[in-house]
């Protein structure tokens, strides 16, 4: 049993910067409620895990904003990371919706007023309905599409100093939408995969063309899933190639193709580019990284060749959506992205579902260990941002996973504290990592025993 380090690990160092911002992570689908685009679709041809299960009124943050900024300064944060829904702001392709222009435009006004930084994502999954039919990614025609409403979101954005984010995830929708079927537009086809992920290169140099002519200054990057690749079987040479030629495509192509201007990938089997992005060198000025977990890649002799799978070789438990626990994977990511990228980072997502409330406390000491390790050993984070302020629609598994700080009675629609957000609170406003009391935290306590 390895446990996540403890109090003994404690030193002088284990300060954070005057300057790191702690914050709160969301997304409009997710959270807001009534929204009509290809996820709602999606559902309707049942296509979650659980064929009836809807998003529907979300968890009402659309109505609630006001409240949900009050909880996320209450437990310390100084940032606030939403998404602005394509959908509402372009129902019909080329007619812009000036009443959720307004609306956006005044939520985050008043998000500043309440004293968060805005970090503001245009593009989180989800497309207006017509979009898949009428120019989707792999059509050339996207990319001025995307650029209409990048134009539109600069208006929203002008003066506010948020954090940009053009793209989040785009391997998470180029896998689970292009190569695998599983979410919208539910395509399982490599050579258009690969056309749509130029595409969608090519749309974050267009929104940031965009940003920069209307805002000037602007902040700006993209939200990475990143994973730590691991071969199933130590001696299997192919598990080890497998493993390399994963993190390079999953974790590295995009944001390279972002910093040099060339789109590479190469998965054998699967899918394979060699992409010019005109305009796309230097056009990150910091990577977010959203970290979850590792998984274990093994070599199968029929397609897609590889299986993966999430192991707990430490026994730390599973999370409860079945995502190994792994900490030090965060520590190893981000010192790999100082290494091939030199960018600035922020954590843009690192959370856990805990349906139960009694694991996320130690979750982030774990991860806040190798951060501020990660830190101390030169990478330049400059903030933290919680997946999630509360309890959310989490895609495909709907409403079973429980990845907030607060939890949301999915009935009531109530928001009640967990217990981390003590934790988060006290090492936010403090801003001295300590660990966690295993008294307010009982996971703590039977982890601390083990150890
Ligand atoms: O809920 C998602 C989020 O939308 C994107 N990153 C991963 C989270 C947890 O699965």
């Amino acid at each position: 049993m390895a446990p996540y380090r403890g109090a003994d690990m404690h030193q002088q160092g284990d300060v954070f910067p005057g300057s790191f911002l702690f914050g709160v992570a969301t997304a409009a689908y997710q959270v807001e409620g009534n929204i009509e685009n290809d996820w709602a679709e999606w559902e309707r041809q049942g296509k979650l895990k659980q064929p009836g299960m809807r998003c529907g009124r979300g968890v009402d943050h659309w109505n609630r904003y006001v409240e949900d900024y009050a909880l996320a300064r209450s437990v310390g944060a100084r940032a606030f990371r939403m998404s602005l829904e394509w959908a509402r702001i372009e129902p019909t392709r080329g007619r812009m919706d000036e009443a959720a222009i307004d609306a956006y435009r005044q939520r985050l006004v008043r998000m500043k007023e309440a004293g968060l930084r805005p970090v503001v994502t245009l593009h989180h999954f989800t497309h207006p309905t017509w979009f898949h039919r009428e120019t989707p990614w792999h059509l050339p025609e996207s990319v001025p599409t995307f650029r209409a409403y990048a134009r539109v979101c600069a208006r929203i954005l002008e003066g506010l100093d948020a954090l940009v984010v053009t793209l989040n995830e785009p391997m998470v929708l180029l896998l689970g939408g292009y190569l695998r079927g599983l979410i919208p537009p539910g395509i399982a086809d490599g050579g258009l995969a690969m056309a749509a992920l130029g595409n969608i290169a090519r749309a974050h140099v267009a929104a940031r063309e965009e940003l920069l002519a209307r805002c000037g200054r602007v902040e700006l990057g993209i939200s990475q899933n990143m994973l730590v690749f691991a071969p199933d079987r130590a001696w299997h040479p192919l598990d080890h190639a497998l493993t390399r030629l994963a993190g390079q495509a999953y974790n590295h192509a995009f944001v390279e193709a972002l910093l040099t201007g060339e789109l590479r990938v190469n998965m054998p089997g699967l899918a394979s580019t060699r992409q010019t992005i005109a305009g796309a060198r230097d056009s990150l000025d910091y990577l977010g990284v959203n970290y979850y977990t590792r998984t274990h890649l093994r070599f199968t002799a029929r397609p897609p060749f590889v299986a993966m799978a999430y192991r707990d070789p430490f026994g730390r438990g599973h999370t409860d959506i079945g995502w190994e626990q792994y900490p030090e994977g965060f520590g190893k990511l981000l010192r790999e992205v100082k290494s091939r990228h030199g960018l600035p980072v922020w954590v843009t997502e690192n959370g856990i579902d805990d349906r139960v409330g009694d694991r996320r406390a130690l979750y982030l000491h774990g991860h806040w260990t190798q951060l501020l390790d990660a830190m101390r050993n030169g990478v330049d984070v400059r903030g933290y941002l919680h997946w999630s302020l509360m309890d959310n629609f989490e895609w495909l598994d709907g409403w079973g996973p429980r990845f907030g700080l607060f939890a949301v009675d999915f009935e009531t629609l109530e928001r009640r504290e967990t217990p981390a957000c003590a934790y988060f609170r006290e090492v936010a406003e403090g801003r001295r990592l300590v660990a966690p009391s295993p008294l307010a935290e009982p996971g703590a306590a039977r982890l601390a025993a083990a150890g």
